[in-house]
């Protein structure tokens, strides 16, 4: 997995080219690329780094919720969605507090600027936390993933895919779809993961997913482990054993100030996989964090890497 994992990156450095990026911080990108994942020969959590597990999994439960306010994930100590609610709030009338234009490249840059976008954050984190009115305003990301997966126009998609896949495994229309181009303009970011289709086959569960846009070294370890996670929870409401993940890229991209987190990743070799485990009986819309866990997950350490904003 972890080799897999390495040849994109590889042929992003090889093959890609430098480009410039809405974030401002620019990167080496390629287009159109395909990663599979046997799920029976372990868990697809890379190994070539340390990656916070927990943090995927309350943001898929978040999901499968239809949940797309923030304030779920911050109970849960899960901030990696706080960026782009906070962004909302800055540019509101609401917010008075000191200019926060462009605050992810200059939180980079401008030691003393970070030190005060630090304390903005940390105000807003608690208010989100604390004040239903405000978290309600500007905890939302506006319809995002949960919202198009369980109520998009109407239609609970999750839910149906589950019932196709029990009633007519073999169909050729499992699909579920996040982009929705009506309220893509309502987003805080747009879908990154923005369609996924389903396949039975010798009573085993398979998952394609189309990505339009990965970061290849924050994202894209995410994006792995909560799909091979969707694919085995779903695989266990519809009595189905895991077959494959399917991972598949438009724009595949590795940020200018992660080059040296790649190489340093690019040094280690690959570990064993570790195994999933669901301690639970509840239905897959019921499950607790708690209750999802990985066994024998012994990678090398973190590296870590500013994320663009
Ligand atoms: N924007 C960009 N530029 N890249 C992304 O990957 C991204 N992902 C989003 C939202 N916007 C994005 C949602 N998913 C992290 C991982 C996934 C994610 C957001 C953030 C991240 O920062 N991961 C860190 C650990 C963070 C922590 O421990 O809080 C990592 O080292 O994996
Ligand atoms: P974009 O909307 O301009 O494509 O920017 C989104 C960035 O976030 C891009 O670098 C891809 C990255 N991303 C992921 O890689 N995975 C994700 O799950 C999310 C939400 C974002």
């Amino acid at each position: 997995m972890a080799q897999v994992y390495k040849d994109l990156i590889e042929t992003i450095l090889t093959k890609g080219e430098t480009r410039s990026d809405r974030t401002g911080v620019g990167t080496t990108s390629y287009f159109g690329y395909q990663m599979r994942f046997d799920l029976q020969k372990g868990f697809p959590l890379l190994t070539t780094k340390r990656v916070p597990f927990r943090l995927i999994v309350s943001e898929l439960l978040w999901f499968l919720k239809g949940d797309t306010n923030i304030r779920y994930l911050l109970e849960h100590n899960n901030h990696i969605w706080d960026e782009w609610a906070f962004e909302n709030y800055v540019k509101s009338d609401d917010y008075t507090g000191p200019n926060m234009d462009q605050f992810g490249l200059r939180a980079l840059e401008d030691e003393a600027f970070n030190e005060v976008y630090q304390r903005e954050m940390k105000k807003f984190q608690e208010r989100i936390l604390t004040d239903d009115d405000f978290s309600q305003k500007y905890g939302d990301l506006g319809p995002v993933y949960g919202k198009q997966w369980r109520d998009f126009n109407g239609v609970d998609q999750v839910k149906q895919v589950i019932e196709q896949i029990k009633e007519n495994p073999y169909s050729r229309r499992h699909l579920v779809v996040a982009w929705n181009p009506v309220e893509v303009d309502e987003m805080a970011l747009p879908p990154c993961h923005t369609l996924f289709q389903f396949y039975v086959q010798d009573g085993k569960l398979s998952c394609q997913l189309y990505q339009r846009s990965a970061d290849v070294f924050l994202g894209v370890p995410f994006n792995i482990a909560s799909y091979a996670l969707l694919t085995h929870l779903i695989a266990r409401e519809c009595g189905l054993e895991v077959g494959e993940f399917i991972h598949t890229f438009g724009d595949a991209h590795i940020y200018s100030n992660h080059i040296d987190a790649i190489n340093t990743l690019m040094e280690r070799d690959p570990k064993a996989l570790p195994t999933l485990v669901i301690d639970s009986d509840q239905s897959i819309f019921d499950l607790e964090s708690e209750d999802i866990k990985v066994e024998g997950y012994h990678p090398h350490g973190r590296i870590t890497a500013p994320i663009a904003v």
